[in-house]
């Protein structure tokens, strides 16, 4: 991605800001895709979409580097696309289709790709907070600059798993971002049934690091925020949490109609939408507005629909493919002492 920081400042810093607003289109482009694909039969397993809370992932992962970690939430499907994952692979990983990220052997839900630094999460709800700690202690221990980060969301806030992480990465000071997708329901189940305080983020003094609020809607909040918090982290300042404010479009998943909540609620967060809010930044900025959006429209429909048919071309793995890459394969001389089961 384009270096923020680079050698012509202005240059530079106007590039990135049009990369962050392909990328908020290019999620909520491949978001939609996907629900549709979904009423299609052509998706495999649950689809839980993120529309509405793309400025999280494209603000906090934007100012990451190579080498650091990412353990995204269910609903971050964006976090692929920023990190690198080619976005043919990541439609193949939702249809199931070989050559997807798991060859066919898995749905989008664990989907993960350490080549790009990202973690696949398991079903349990906080279970990826204390891995994202154990990269950070890994960082922590052999000296790397690296950062982990650890999404999820308000429900996942009242796990055990997720204190226990931030208790200890708070004793070890480690290298960890915790960022709460607060979008005030986990399933059906409001915030205020839920918790009893009003932000995840005022927890953090209690594992002595610091909280910080932010509109989660407002990409140039997010990173305002983001930009400030990885780099304190990088440079050794123990951990951070950050919670930002959002709402889910859709339902839980895409069998959910969402019938526990006021059509009026909905309607006054999509009038907040991410999208808008950065185009009037931009074209503030003295952008062109049509004429940019019209551009940036057209990548992103020819990036989604080469996707879909890279996807679609895909053959499904074969049978004999089933008990394939279930395991590591041992390394090194200790490898088989290592891995052998004890009893
Ligand atoms: C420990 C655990 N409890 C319950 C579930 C079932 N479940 C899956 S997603 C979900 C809601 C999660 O809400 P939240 O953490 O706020 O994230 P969101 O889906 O809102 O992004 C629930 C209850 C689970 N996967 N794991």
């Amino acid at each position: 991605m384009p270096d923020p920081d680079g050698a012509s400042p202005n240059g530079s810093r106007v590039e990135y800001e049009l990369q962050l607003y392909y990328w908020l289109k290019l999620i909520r482009s491949f978001e939609d895709r996907v629900s549709r694909l979904h009423r299609q039969n052509k998706i495999v397993g649950g689809v839980y979409s993120g529309a509405g809370q793309e400025a999280i992932v494209t603000g906090i992962c934007a100012p990451l580097r190579d080498g650091d970690f990412v353990a995204p939430l269910h609903r971050d499907l964006g976090v692929f696309l920023i990190r690198g994952v080619e976005p043919g692979r990541l439609m193949a990983q939702l249809m199931g289709k070989e050559t997807g990220l798991s060859r066919g052997k898995d749905s989008f839900l664990h989907a993960g790709d350490l080549e790009h630094g990202i973690f696949g999460s398991t079903s349990m709800l906080g279970a990826s907070l204390p891995v994202a700690v154990g990269a950070a202690l890994k960082f922590q221990t052999k000296k790397e600059k690296h950062v982990a980060v650890a999404f999820f969301g308000d429900g996942a806030a009242s796990r055990g798993d997720t204190h226990e992480a931030m208790n200890f990465a708070g004793v070890r000071k480690l290298p960890v971002i915790f960022v709460c997708e607060n979008n005030r329901y986990a399933y059906s189940t409001p915030l205020e049934k839920q918790m009893a305080i009003e932000n995840v983020a005022d927890r953090a003094a209690a594992y002595g690091f610091k909280g910080h609020v932010c509109p989660g809607n407002d990409l140039l909040a997010v990173l305002e925020t983001s930009e400030r918090v990885i780099e304190q982290v990088r440079e050794g300042g123990g951990p951070a949490l950050i919670e930002c404010k959002t709402y889910r479009y859709r339902g839980h998943s895409e069998h959910d109609p969402a019938l526990y909540r006021e059509k009026e609620e909905l309607l006054q967060w999509e009038s907040r939408d991410p999208i808008p809010q950065f185009e009037f930044y931009l074209e503030k900025k003295g952008h062109e507005l049509a004429r940019l959006r019209e551009q940036i429209d057209e990548r992103v429909r020819q990036a989604v629909q080469q996707a879909v048919d890279f996807a679609e071309q895909s053959p499904f793995p074969e049978p004999k493919e089933a008990l394939e890459d279930l395991y590591a394969t041992p390394v090194g001389p200790d490898a088989m002492r290592n891995t052998a089961v004890r009893n």
